[in-house]
């Protein structure tokens, strides 16, 4: 049987029994590949990192898209940059939001997606409130027009194309592109494998907006332990909505979520001491 061996973290790794491979090829932008492995299904990396699997993905997609929209409370509009399987787009679409923009630099991502892991946008590149567009991430909120309440990078990791959307200069345009009032939401990898990381988009984030901090899920197949979002947002109010007002906003979606719950998304805002650190 073939292994997958994921090359991400060098001194560090895991390794995956393919069952079948799927698909294997570079596309424009990087190496891709789609297995299926007993223990978390079909899995999709990238580079050498795995971006995702049909088995824990939820803990990852729901904690990046649920916290800011049920925060916010008013959201109509959300950008998404990257997340080219459509995970962030199928929690996106639950919500009752007018429109849910979804920029993704590598078209390969997206239609292999679609073939081969239909289970992770589940129907959302097909809702009338998505809109997909194949462009860099970057140049998008550099000049795009439209304003969003809610604006997620689900990023690959800080190396190859997914590099500069851990830039200054990025994190400035998503300011703009926000309307008064919204929230940024960042993937900031493992602390324990990748600590810099979350230092400079601490430094980062908090040089541009009035409240920035880091919250906590667990994806096992991002390895190393509990892993950082980003969180940034000129409304300190948004980060601490009482629990009450979450569970109302919460209640439509009651039932249709495997990993977020209002508790935990107070909760995963509680950073240890040793991940307090790095800020
Ligand atoms: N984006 C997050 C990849 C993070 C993997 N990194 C890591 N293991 N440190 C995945 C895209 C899913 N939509």
């Amino acid at each position: 049987m073939m292994q997958y061996l994921e090359t991400l973290h060098g001194p560090y790794g895991q390794y995956f029994a393919v069952e079948r491979e799927l698909y294997r090829d570079k596309t424009e932008y990087q190496d891709l590949v789609i297995f299926e492995n007993q223990t978390f299904g079909k899995v999709l990396a990238l580079d050498g990192a795995v971006q995702t699997t049909t088995a824990d993905n939820h803990a990852y997609h729901e904690m990046l898209l649920h916290p800011p929209l049920l925060a916010h409370g008013q959201a109509k509009r959300v950008l998404i940059i990257g997340g080219g399987d459509g995970g962030s787009l199928r929690e996106a679409v639950k919500h009752p939001i007018e429109r849910a923009v979804m920029v993704e630099i590598d078209p390969a991502v997206i239609e292999l997606s679609q073939r081969y892991l239909p289970e992770l946008s589940d129907g959302a590149f097909s809702n009338p409130k998505a809109e997909v567009v194949i462009a860099d991430g970057c140049r998008y909120v550099a000049e795009t027009e439209e304003r969003f309440d809610v604006i997620v990078v689900d990023s690959t990791d800080p190396i190859g194309p997914g590099a500069v959307l851990f830039t200054s200069d990025f994190y400035r345009d998503c300011k703009r592109c926000l309307t008064p009032g919204g929230v940024l939401v960042t993937q900031h990898g493992v602390p324990r494998l990748q600590p810099d990381e979350l230092t400079d988009g601490y430094r980062k984030l908090t040089a541009l907006f009035a409240d920035a901090t880091f919250y906590l899920t667990v994806v096992p197949t991002y390895t190393g332990g509990a892993m950082t979002l980003g969180w940034a947002s000129d409304e300190p109010a948004l980060r601490r909505v009482p629990l009450e007002t979450l569970e109302e906003r919460f209640a439509p979606l009651d039932g249709k979520t495997r990993y977020y719950n209002p508790s935990v998304h107070q909760a995963a805002f509680a950073l240890p001491p040793e991940v307090q650190r790095l800020l």
